[in-house]
């Protein structure tokens, strides 16, 4: 279920372009590749990956919509169950805790390559300007939904207050439910790219990711990541050990 990567006509184009463009720009490949993790059948990653950083230089836009295209958005995983259910996969008592208080206590730390690590709370994240835009989400197990994000770009959080250091090369997400996934640098600070707190008007619910999640709207739903606690900022993969999405199957990149 997880991690499934369609061949298609277009990413072989891609991917044999991407291939006659490592064997001419060796330093561009070096610079560009992902780390090497796994198994070599996972190769297939990698030169996805080159093919996207190579035809679609840097930030290209993911497409918005209006806010008359928003769909029914399910959410996966989780629904309120978990805090009354104590044998809900969710059970944290601190996340039960901060979810009574409307996370008044909640806090997102930013740590590691950052020129000033960083605790903020809630508050601290809706005072930075705010950016609202309509996406569309689409889940690796075959739906796709369309809705409203409302957060601050992580780009302003970790370049502009954190202060990126030079070595920054991965952004690592830590989850309340164990979740662990990372991206690279440059879909951290692609313009769309969220620390989403808000989804259609409202607060963030508890099914989609309260208080914070992330919004990548250049990948994959599954790099979407809900409950978020704690970015790292780092110059190799960190790739969450037993709780990583690699770990479990997942393709790390998973560019649309
Ligand atoms: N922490 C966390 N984030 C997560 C997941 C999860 O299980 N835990 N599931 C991912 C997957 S596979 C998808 S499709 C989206 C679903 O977001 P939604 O529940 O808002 O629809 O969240 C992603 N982020
Ligand atoms: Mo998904």
């Amino acid at each position: 279920m997880k991690g499934r990567r369609l061949l298609t006509r277009r990413n072989l184009l891609l991917t044999g372009a991407a291939a006659a463009g490592g064997l001419l720009l060796p330093g561009w490949w070096r610079r560009n590749m992902p780390p090497t993790y796994g198994h070599i059948l996972r190769m297939g990653d990698n030169l996805t990956y080159a093919a996207h950083r190579l035809l679609l230089p840097g930030q290209s836009m993911a497409r918005e919509y209006n806010p008359g295209d928003i769909t029914a958005f399910p959410a996966i995983f989780l629904d309120d169950r978990f805090l009354t259910d104590p044998s809900h996969p969710m059970r944290s008592e601190a996340y039960r805790r901060s979810h009574a208080t409307g996370f008044a206590d909640w806090r997102l730390k930013v740590e590691g390559l950052v020129a000033r690590p960083k605790t903020y709370s809630l508050a601290d994240l809706k005072r930075f300007p705010a950016r609202t835009q309509v996406t569309r989400h689409t889940c690796e197990e075959g739906w796709s939904a369309i809705g409203e994000w409302t957060g601050v770009q992580l780009g302003r959080v970790l370049e502009v207050d954190a202060g990126l250091l030079p070595e920054a090369r991965f952004v690592t997400f830590h989850c309340n439910d164990n979740y662990v996934d990372s991206i690279d640098l440059l879909d951290a600070l692609h313009p769309q790219t969220l620390l989403a707190y808000g989804m259609n008007g409202g607060d963030l619910s508890v099914p989609h990711g309260a208080p914070v999640r992330l919004r990548v709207e250049t990948q994959m739903g599954y790099k979407s990541m809900k409950y978020i606690e704690r970015v790292v900022v780092t110059s190799e993969l960190d790739d969450g050990g037993k709780d990583g999405n690699i770990q479990n199957g997942w393709s790390w990149y998973a560019g649309i």
